[in-house]
């Protein structure tokens, strides 16, 4: 036991709630569709955010003191503590985690791996006595300098190897502790300049990669799913995985889309310059929609600035796109959001996750209760009914010219109707 968290009770379901150390939304147990809300909701913890990061920006240094902090593994196993502690107050199913945010790094690459097996071992024990699992394990390929060029798309065939043995080391700890998924996140997968660039070789280096990294994932038997988490830029300029249209490409090219799934994050959706729904809903068209990293972006500064979700309206739109698509399988809702840097307290790290958990409840029973309602459903088809007609449906099975000549044949003159948008608007706020 730490004594981090020391007087705070575990939080509970209490719509009258006097204080936000508690769910006003969120009851892991109500029945939404048939599933309980924690099942549809799946949320996880992320480690480097709550536990690793210092509070630091590009203009000052560390703002969190905590007691973790340092090198050794002695500090590694408190963090644990600490971090399954938050879990237990939070009362969350899940957890997320790079390498390098539970295990110091170690001299030499054998020493990072030893570090990170003795670490995962410890996880592993904590996990038996928790009821929390890990929802996806990644590495971390962007922080250390070694990786400034990238890492299977480097220039330099020694970081590849570098990068292979280490997302094989961080497999192999994600399949040791029952992770439901694998991600990978190129964060220096790109280029900051084209003079020194050869970009045809770095896609070909990064599609190679994730094969082999599929072919690990059958050879130990890791039954999860494999996820690629798209990001447009930053911190390369200019990144590989820009979003999901561009992921498709990718794997499609290098014969993968039956292979991985997608993690698709509110706001690298904003730095793409989408919306966080029209990512979803393409994904899941697509047939490779896999799970969410929840945050929001500052809109006004434009930056990735991982704050905690607090607009309802707006994370409906995304869990309506999850619920159609059938709603999570392996995948859920990561909370890749930190706290701002003056949010000194340890009540602060709970409060946030509270209150992310009750946002996020709000917006999946409002998004369900419309899917459950059926209207916008029913006008979405009524929209393109027409293309229900045997007439209609043949034209798709035929040439150009046949479908030209229904023009002139039927006398085709055809009328436009309204797209309802406001209307739609109106019937999508009676639920929200
Ligand atoms: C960074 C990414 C990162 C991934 C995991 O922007 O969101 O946190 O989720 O490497
Ligand atoms: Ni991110
Ligand atoms: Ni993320």
């Amino acid at each position: 036991m730490t004594d981090f968290f020391a007087g705070i009770a575990p939080l509970r379901y209490d719509p009258e709630a006097e204080t936000d150390l508690a769910f006003r939304h969120y009851d892991p147990d109500a029945v939404i569709l048939g599933k309980r809300l924690e099942d549809h909701l799946r949320f996880a913890v992320a480690w480097w955010h709550s536990f690793a990061w210092p509070g630091t920006d590009p203009f000052g240094g560390p703002t969190f003191l905590r007691p973790w902090f340092g090198e050794g593994m002695a500090q590694a196993k408190l963090k644990a503590d600490a971090a399954f502690e938050m879990f237990a107050i939070l009362g969350v199913p899940f957890f997320c985690f790079h390498d390098a945010d539970v295990r110091p790094e170690g001299a030499t690459f054998a020493e990072s791996r030893r570090n990170l097996e003795e670490i995962v071992d410890y996880i592993g024990e904590k996990m038996e006595r928790a009821r929390t699992r890990l929802l996806w394990g990644t590495a971390n390929l962007f922080s250390h300098r070694r990786f400034m060029a990238g890492a299977a798309t480097n220039p330099d065939p020694d970081v590849y190897a570098y990068a292979a043995a280490t997302v094989k080391a961080c497999m192999d700890a994600t399949h040791r502790l029952g992770g439901e998924n694998y991600v990978l996140w190129g964060g220096r997968e790109g280029y900051e300049t084209l003079l020194n660039t050869d970009l045809a070789r770095e896609r070909a280096q990064a599609g190679r990669f994730l094969q082999q990294v599929v072919d690990y994932k059958h050879r130990i038997g890791f039954k999860g799913t494999i996820l690629i988490e798209p990001k447009p830029q930053e911190p390369s300029k200019h990144q590989y995985d820009y979003d999901v249209a561009t992921v498709y490409g990718f794997l499609k090219d290098f014969g993968l889309e039956k292979e991985v799934k997608l993690n698709i994050e509110q706001g690298h959706a904003i730095l793409a310059g989408h919306s966080f729904e029209h990512e979803l809903a393409l994904a899941a068209s697509l047939g490779i929609f896999g799970s969410i990293d929840m945050n929001r972006n500052d809109y006004q500064s434009g930056w990735d600035t991982d704050q905690f979700p607090d607009n309802v309206p707006e994370m409906a739109r995304a869990y309506y796109e999850v619920l159609k698509a059938g709603g999570f399988t392996t995948g859920g809702t990561n909370f890749d959001a930190k706290l701002r840097r003056q949010s000194l307290d340890p009540e602060d790290l709970i409060a946030a996750h509270a209150g992310a958990m009750d946002v996020c409840a709000r917006a999946l029973k409002a998004a369900a209760a419309l899917l459950e309602d059926g209207a916008l459903e029913r006008a979405r088809a009524e929209r393109y009914a027409g293309w229900d007609t045997p007439a209609a449906r043949a034209m798709l099975e035929g040439d150009l010219a046949a479908a030209a000549a229904r023009v002139e044949a039927e006398g085709l003159e055809p009328q436009p109707r309204s797209g309802r948008q406001e209307r739609l608007e109106n019937l999508w706020n009676r639920f929200v």
